[in-house]
């Protein structure tokens, strides 16, 4: 006995302190259940309108839906109207390099491409000089990348 078995106990010691620390330290893991999972690319059709209101002397005008949400890699449809009965307007998604110069009156142009990027984007009118609000003609198109941005 004497040394030998100290150091025999000594190593099993170790080798029981270890496992129950790996073992502790894997009860605290917990696989995450809200991950989301792999996203497969779609086709997405949108109808997105431009709509117009009065507010006492002023015209206002807005898309809707305000937002459009696509997961990165999907196809989007956009078919866009234009619901202002008097004035043309345009579309474009500068991120994107979409452009749609101008939609008469009660008219529908349809873009199709492919959410690449991740990210917050705006869209707007292309027409400038289509009315006084010209520049707050705009609306947000985001690209979800794999569950987050
Ligand atoms: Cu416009």
């Amino acid at each position: 006995m004497g040394q030998r078995a100290v150091a025999a106990g000594a190593a099993f010691v170790a080798v029981l302190a270890t496992a129950t620390a790996f073992y502790l330290v894997d009860q605290g893991y917990r696989v995450p259940t809200s991950a989301a999972p792999p996203v497969v690319p779609e086709v997405r059709q949108f109808d997105l309108y431009l709509h117009t209101f009065e507010f006492g002397d002023r015209q206002v005008h807005h898309w809707m839906p305000p937002t459009l949400v696509v997961n990165a890699g999907d196809t989007v449809i956009l078919r866009v109207h234009n619901a202002d009965p008097n004035s043309t307007h345009g579309f474009e998604l500068g991120a994107f390099n979409i452009a749609i110069p101008s939609v008469p009156p009660g008219q529908t142009a349809t873009v199709r491409f492919r959410a690449t990027r991740p990210g917050v984007y705006h869209f707007g009118c292309a027409l400038t000089g289509c009315g006084a609000d010209h520049g707050s003609q705009i609306g947000q198109f985001v690209v979800l990348g794999n569950g987050r941005l």
